[in-house]
């Protein structure tokens, strides 16, 4: 009986994208009408129409795949099924007959055919995938359909004639890739001769965007004293954003964040919008974990401010966070100095101001002494530009966590204590590479990208 399998019509006309069900439609039909061929007698028919190097279908779509898609693999769930169609066949004959003796000696003739025709390193690669794929190959195919199945008297002996096909099967698969390889080592070496009169090819390698850059500096910083890094949702819930973090609905400080709402379907349960800031990961935070906590927080946030030289409507912060039994304000100002420095310099001076964020008591605003003119105010004979003559400069907002917070995650507040901060990288980034305006962050402009390779 001889193997019928229709190309599509307009096979060459067809797109790369339609390949993968017309071959899975080709190896469905194969698949029924190797479902018919008797064992044995018609065997070798079967083999030629499918594995013949000049007419064996297998090859005829392996070639054509190829012009199409560059590669034939394993992966391709067509190709798979045409690989694995007689195998089936060949095992569920043997499991009726008992004793599948004979049927060994097909599969290792299907597989010889198929391993003696591959020419290249790819197909055979399909060749030992057939054999090897833990999950399709034929290697565990035998297992599952014989040697599992089989009567407790015949497993013995099938398991010895297992045995005995691995082992050819291995070395027959070794042999071959050996010849291949020193055919290919040969054409890979007439491929590669240089021709030194053609020009190269300039692949110009690229960098992490500055604020990246920043991002993994302080992430460095804080790793290396016990913190880790977590990262959140830029979609949050009004309660994480604000309720959680002691900051009510009509509170007056809502105003300095408003922020973006997202627009929901009706009905929705809660309205979502950007995150103003990266405190609600404070939260969520601890809802997840008991004391001690010691994270750090990456991530992008959303305001509707106006756009100019030292704001964007959407910027970096690094949220900063420590919970534990004994946590005092000592530890929160050796933690932030230590990080100035590492960061600025040891020669930066630091100092604090009163602030308000609803979430910290006492809460602080951090000035670092200006590191372009030395905290004087001055430079090159005239008032610094960068501090513009104060000596100090703002860096971000901290402060030890209100007891309130705690009780929005099930913290006891009489027995935990902590700090948190949050960093704005955009600015942080600007001070420490001069950089005049946020703007330049988003703009894409590779004359200012290679400046920090
Ligand atoms: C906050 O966002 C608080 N969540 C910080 C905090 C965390 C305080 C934990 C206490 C404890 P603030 O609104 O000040 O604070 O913003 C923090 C930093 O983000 C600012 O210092 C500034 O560097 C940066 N920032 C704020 N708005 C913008 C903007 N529109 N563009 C660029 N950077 C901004």
């Amino acid at each position: 009986m001889h193997l019928d399998l229709k190309f599509p019509e307009h096979w060459d006309d067809i797109g790369s994208g339609q390949l993968q069900s017309a071959i899975a439609r080709l190896g469905e039909s194969l698949e029924q009408q190797v479902g018919q061929v008797a064992a044995t007698e018609d065997e070798e028919e079967l083999f030629s129409d499918l594995f013949d190097r000049e007419y064996g279908f297998f090859w005829t779509i392996y070639s054509k795949v190829r012009a199409k898609n560059g590669r034939v693999t394993w992966a391709d769930g067509g190709v798979r099924h045409f690989l694995r169609a007689p195998v089936q066949r060949i095992l569920t004959l043997g499991l009726l007959s008992g004793d599948p003796s004979k049927y060994f000696i097909s599969l290792r003739r299907y597989l010889e055919s198929f391993v003696n025709n591959t020419m290249d390193v790819e197909s055979f690669t399909l060749a030992r995938a057939l054999w090897e794929s833990r999950a399709e190959g034929i290697k565990s195919a035998i297992g599952d359909s014989w040697l599992k199945k089989a009567p407790p008297e015949l497993r013995p002996e099938i398991g010895r004639q297992y045995n005995e096909f691995v082992k050819f099967v291995d070395k027959y698969l070794k042999l071959r890739f050996s010849v291949i390889e020193s055919g290919a080592e040969q054409s890979a070496f007439a491929r590669d001769r240089i021709d030194l009169s053609l020009p190269g090819v300039h692949r110009p390698i690229g960098s992490h965007h500055l604020i990246r850059q920043v991002f993994q500096e302080i992430e460095d910083i804080f790793v290396s004293i016990g913190f880790s890094v977590v990262e959140g949702p830029e979609i949050e819930t009004p309660y994480y954003n604000f309720e959680a973090l002691n900051i009510p609905e009509f509170h007056p400080v809502r105003d300095d964040m408003d922020t973006f709402y997202l627009e929901l379907p009706k009905g929705a349960k809660t309205p979502l919008l950007l995150r103003t800031h990266t405190s609600p990961m404070q939260i969520r935070t601890m809802e997840k974990q008991k004391p001690p906590v010691r994270v750090i927080v990456p991530g992008k946030v959303y305001r509707r401010d106006n756009p100019d030289a030292t704001h964007s409507f959407a910027f970096h912060q690094i949220e900063g966070l420590a919970v534990d039994t004994d946590i005092t304000f000592c530890d929160f100002t050796g933690t932030i100095e230590y990080f100035v420095r590492q960061f600025f310099g040891a020669s930066v001076k630091t100092r604090f101001r009163p602030s308000y964020f609803p979430f910290t008591e006492p809460s602080i605003e951090f000035d670092v002494s200006c590191p372009f003119c030395g905290g004087t105010g001055n430079s090159n004979g005239g008032t610094c530009s960068k501090c513009k003559g104060a000596a100090w400069i703002e860096l971000f907002g901290a402060g030890m966590v209100d007891p309130a917070v705690y009780g929005f995650v099930n913290y006891d507040a009489k027995k935990v204590s902590g700090f948190a901060f949050g960093i704005g990288i955009d600015r942080l980034a600007m001070l420490k590479y001069g950089i005049d305006d946020i703007q330049v962050f988003f703009q894409n402009d590779v004359r200012f990208l290679r400046q920090f390779p």
